[in-house]
Formats: structure tokens, sequence, C-alpha cells
């Protein structure tokens, strides 16, 4: 088409007399910026180009990095990854080359983006988030996305979702509430991992994280202040108890101190709350994320202990009793994956007594038909959201709607390889989701979602409404 053409076929001239008109109503102090950005709405926009690269998560780990172009810009987005990974998750595609950084590589997710996905978006409206998640599901013909890669399409998907917010000059988690459908944003109540232990750190403690959650707080900026300041406490009770070399972290930025006990760990954490003043204010949250520690049917206490007495073992009856003495002893309002994944029978028993939420993570992997089994069954109370177990925007979506519908809580989670993508923060907003973990308040690509909620807050200003006490949602 000649430009000749173009220019009768968008009728520019007429656009252009528009935008004049309208900057001398406006009476603009810049009449040729007004124009250009007038100019600029005018045109619809479109995706031009997606292209990825291989970058590293925070365990110098391979994942995937998205450029979105469209003609107004362009959207950056990558995926994290995590330590658990199970048959009912959506696949994360490596290259499996030993020899290239020792099998982790994500170049075949990455090439399937540049040649793939790129050329079935190209022309799309990045608005339409619900058509660009199916047009690349499509494309997958597979029902995990294993043929593309979920980390390749969660990627794209985020990005997408980035350009679309901008097309609509909104900010991101509006748009996402709009994608839901109805729903006041609010801030979540914040999660922070104060002591790692499982999987995540080297220390001899089974369970994974020790969180605090700042639930007293009447705005999520105080929840921050609250939540770092018993960190640091945290720090000075376990230098003076355990020293120095006890303060090494784990890869969520939690204090990884060398207890033997959840009890003697859980002891730290009251210490550090009581001494910051929030006794009352900041309630505590566990991840057991016991299918690490599960042998047969019994649960390993001491499983990364190189001395093992092989007498710390404690059967699902005997981890039901511990868990009721350590809610009574301690202000612990949630447990996560407090049995193996498996193990139906015995978290139905613990949700039942109904001591506090009980949250599905390694149980349901963010998988729809897990959540559907969790919810007929009163197996769980509360999902733990890992958008790269899903894989789209729409379908993380659509799992929420489930598990409010279900009248479930919702955590936003982190994983423990992240990216300094802050997606997360945005999405557990526009969601209205309650409850957010993305680790300690400290390190970047942790620090990265809180700051996130912090600016969310502040622009929300008179509007913002923080979670606090109703934190369940
Ligand atoms: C979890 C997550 C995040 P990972 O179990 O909840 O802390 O860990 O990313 O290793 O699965
Ligand atoms: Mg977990």
């Amino acid at each position: 088409m000649s430009v000749q053409e173009y220019l009768d076929k968008h009728m520019l001239s007429r656009k252009l007399e528009d935008a004049v008109n309208a900057a001398v109503r406006a009476k603009t102090p810049d009449p040729v910026l007004f124009i250009s950005n007038h100019m600029k709405k005018s045109v619809q926009s479109v995706i031009t180009k997606v292209k990825a690269r291989q970058i590293l998560d925070s365990r110098g780990i391979p994942t995937v990095e998205v450029d979105l172009h469209t003609n107004k810009g362009v959207f950056r987005a990558s995926v994290p990854s995590g330590d658990s990974s199970g048959m009912y998750e959506a696949v994360e595609l490596r290259d499996g080359d030993k020899g290239v950084y020792l099998g982790n590589g994500v170049a075949k997710a990455v090439k399937n983006i540049n040649d793939k996905i790129s050329e079935a978006l190209v022309g799309m409206d990045p608005t339409l988030q619900s058509q660009i998640d199916q047009a690349m599901i499509d494309l997958d013909k597979t029902e995990k996305k294993g043929e593309l890669g979920a980390n390749a399409i969660l990627a794209v998907s985020i990005a997408a979702c980035k350009a679309g917010a901008a097309e609509k000059e909104v900010p991101l988690y509006r748009h996402i509430a709009d994608l839901y459908g109805k729903v006041s944003p609010m801030l979540p109540v914040p999660a922070f991992t104060v002591i790692s232990g499982g999987k995540h750190a080297g220390n001899n403690l089974a369970i994974q994280e020790i969180m605090i959650l700042p639930t007293g707080a009447n705005r999520f900026v105080e929840a921050l202040q609250m939540g770092t300041e018993t960190y640091h406490h945290l720090k000075a009770v376990i230098t003076e108890k355990y020293g120095t070399h006890d303060c090494n972290v784990g890869e969520s930025g939690g204090f990884a101190p060398n207890v033997s006990s959840f009890r003697e760990a859980l002891d730290l954490v009251k210490e550090a709350i009581r001494r910051a003043g929030y006794t009352d204010k900041i309630q505590i949250a566990l991840d057991v994320a016991a299918t690490n520690f599960c042998i047969g049917t019994r649960y390993d206490l001491d499983f990364k202990s190189p001395q093992k007495s092989g007498q710390n073992f404690l059967s699902a009856e005997d981890m039901v009793e511990l868990y009721r003495e350590l809610c009574n002893d301690f202000p612990i309002v949630s447990i996560e994956d407090p049995f193996d994944k498996e193990d139906w029978e015995h978290i139905k028993r613990f949700s039942s007594t109904g001591i506090c939420q009980v949250v599905g993570d390694d149980l349901l992997m963010s998988n729809a038909k897990r959540i559907d089994r969790a919810i007929l069954e009163y197996a769980c109370n509360a999902l733990l959201l890992k958008i790269n177990q899903v894989g789209t925007v729409t379908e993380v979506i659509e799992v929420v709607k489930q598990a409010k519908e279900a009248h479930w809580g919702v955590v936003t989670s982190h994983r423990c390889g992240e990216t300094i993508d802050s997606f997360i923060a945005d999405l557990s907003v526009g969601l209205s989701v309650g409850q957010i973990k993305a680790g300690a308040p400290c390190r970047g690509e942790r620090l990265e979602k809180y700051i996130q909620l912090l600016r969310i807050e502040e622009e929300l200003g008179d509007q913002a409404v923080y979670c606090g006490v109703d934190w369940k949602q």
C-alpha cells in the first residue's frame, strides 16, 4: 500500500485535524506533545513482534525473559521456577543437554517463542488476553503445555497482559481486575519468610518456611515496616543464641539457623515479634512442604541431618497432634502442605479440626482438577497459587475464581527461583486475593514484589484498602 493509500484508508488528515482542535480546546502548553499523544491513541495497538532470551533466575538457573513489542511500546516479562514440581502442573521446558547449564538451559523454549509464538501472535490486539492465551494453547496442543513449554507461554502471556494495560492506559492491577470482572482491588497481607528450612536451606530444620503475617497493620506500608523490623529483631535473637553464622539465609531470604525442632524455630520467631512490639499484630504461617520428608507413611524430621539417629520419625497422627500443640502455643493461623501431597486422608482430617487455614500447594499444584477434588472432599481451604504451574494469565484467573467460589483463601506465591518481575504483586491486588508470599523483606527479587505493592498503595491513595484482619477474603 502506498503512503497516500494508507493515509486515505486510515483517514489520517481528519484525525490530525481532530487532534489540532483538541489541543486548542485543551489550551495545552505543549501542542506538539499533545497532538502526538492524541494521534498515538487513535492508532489501534497490535502485537508486532515477540522476542525472547535466556536469562538467569535468583538461583543462577536459566529462565525465560520476553520482550513483547506493540506499535506503542515494548513490554517485558520473565518467569520464575521452583523446587517442587509434580505430574499435574504445566511443563517447564528445559533443554536437558547436560553439557550446557547442567541440562537446565531454556534455549528450546526461547526458540519456540521467537519462531512459533511470535508468528501466531503478530497482529493481535494485546487487550484481548483470553484470545492471546487461547492462541498459544491451540498452538501447543498438549494438555500440560509440554510442546512449547509453560515457561515460554507464561512469559508471553504476562508480557501481553502488561501491553494490554498500557494500551488501555490503566495500571496493570486494574486491567487484571477487568479481566477477572468485578473485583475491587485490595492490597494483600504479605507473608514474609523469616526462617527457611526444608529444601530451601542447608540447616537441619525439616519445615520449609516460617512466615510472619502483619495482619494488625492498617496499611501495606505499615505491614512492610512491621515485617522488616521483626526480621531484624530475629537476626539479633538468632545471633545471641547461636552466633552470626546461623544468620545465613536460605533461597527466599529467611534465616537458616541450625535448630533441631519446629518448636525451637518458632520460639525464636515469637521472641522477635515480642521484641519488635507486635505481639497480637503479627501472626505466623508455616509451609511444612511435608512431601519432602515423607518416607512411606511416616515423616522424617531429621531428613537432612548427616547424623541421623533414625529416631525422629513421626506418624501422620503424631503430626496432627504436633500441629495442634503448635497452634495452641504460637499465633499460627495458616499451615501449608502439612502432609505428603498424596496423603488426602490426613490433610482432610486436619482441615476438619478447623484450627487454622490449611493451604494446598504440592497437594494441588495449582491444577484445576486437583482443586476440584480438594473442594469436593474438603481437603483444604486455601489455594497456593503458583502461576508457572498454570501457564497463562487467563487460566490463573480461572483457578482463582474456582477457589473463591468455594470460599477458600488464596495465597499468591513466588517461587524459590525468582526474577525481578513484579507481576504477582499486581495480580494479587487486581484479583483481591488477600494474601501474598514473596519471601523475606530483603533480596532484590523478593523486594521487587513488596515494593510494587507499596507503589500501588501510594497510587491508590485514599482508595487503597489493605486486607489486614480480613486476609482470608
Ligand atoms: C513453596 C515454594 C515457594 P518452591 O513451596 O511454597 O516458597 O517453593 O518454589 O521451591 O516450590
Ligand atoms: Mg509450598
